[in-house]
């Protein structure tokens, strides 16, 4: 039987890299984000050059009706999830605490935290009805340290790390192995995010070194997703070789 990963946040940056990692190695994809025309673009491009199934759900994570809507109302075969990558997610500026926008928090707080919590519930146990599954958690090196005018997103990945430890014990004795990746600055569409657009900003940010590609990260989500039965990968943080820490750039 065909094997089935869902993927968060894939039209765009890791997510979409992730699902092309997922497709080219036989999986029917279940991919998710809110730009339905990428999504859908998306489809027909996998499903062309890959002899697979792809299933496309528009919704905003931080809707929880919208998240319970969207899983309990899948087909019994797409049900069958065997890896749930939670990668959807994003930072809104970079401020110091005081300086902080509060709507802004409340949709880091959402989408990274509690939209996470929400597929995690929902897609865990249909993987617990199934016997086993593979939830990955994308987290960041923001997630092991903080740095200036980060705080809140911050925060949020330091909430996933604590969250991908706290399900692992709830949920490896039901055969469900949880992971978690955390990269340090890929070039995506996170900077444009997080600056609101000003693309000068944020190419500023993977000037004067290669960051990482989304391919990288899609390469070793792969990587973790196909350990075999026996072994689980807790944990990866994987930098560009010219950052070494969260602050420490090696620039031209
Ligand atoms: P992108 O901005 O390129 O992609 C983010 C994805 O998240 C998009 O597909 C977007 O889809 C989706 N998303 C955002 N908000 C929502 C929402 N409310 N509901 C549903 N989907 C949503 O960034 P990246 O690929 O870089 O980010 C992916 C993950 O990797 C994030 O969790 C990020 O924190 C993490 N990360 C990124 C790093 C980097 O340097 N780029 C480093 C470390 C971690 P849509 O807009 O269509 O809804
Ligand atoms: C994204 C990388 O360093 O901007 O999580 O936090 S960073």
């Amino acid at each position: 039987m065909d094997k089935i990963a869902l993927i968060t946040g894939a039209t765009s940056g890791i997510g979409k890299a992730c699902a092309v990692k997922f497709a080219q190695n036989s999986f029917d994809v279940i991919i998710t984000g809110r730009r339905n025309d990428r999504l859908k673009n998306l489809k027909e491009e996998l499903e062309s050059k890959h002899n697979i199934q792809v299933l496309t759900l528009c919704f905003d994570l931080r809707e929880k009706e919208a998240v319970i809507k969207a899983i309990e109302s899948l087909e019994k075969k797409w049900k069958r999830i065997d890896v749930l990558v939670n990668n959807a997610g994003l930072a809104l500026d970079l401020k110091p605490i005081h300086e902080g926008n509060l709507d802004n928090w409340d949709t880091m707080i959402d989408t990274n935290i509690k939209g996470l919590l929400y597929m995690s519930k929902l897609v865990s146990n249909l993987m617990i009805g199934n016997g086993s599954g593979h939830i990955i958690n994308i987290g960041s090196i923001a997630g092991k340290e903080a740095y200036p005018n980060g705080n809140v997103y911050s925060a949020t990945k330091h909430a996933i790390e604590g969250l991908t430890k706290g399900m692992r014990l709830d949920l490896f004795k039901l055969g469900i192995k949880v992971s978690q990746i955390a990269p340090g600055a890929a070039e995506t569409e996170f900077s444009e995010v997080r600056f609101h657009g000003e693309k000068e900003t944020a190419d500023k940010v993977y000037k004067g070194y290669t960051p990482l590609a989304a391919e990288d990260i899609a390469r070793s989500i792969w990587f973790v997703a196909s350990q075999p039965d026996h072994v689980n990968i807790n944990d990866l943080l994987i930098m560009p070789m010219a950052q070494a820490n969260a602050t420490t750039f090696n620039k031209n």
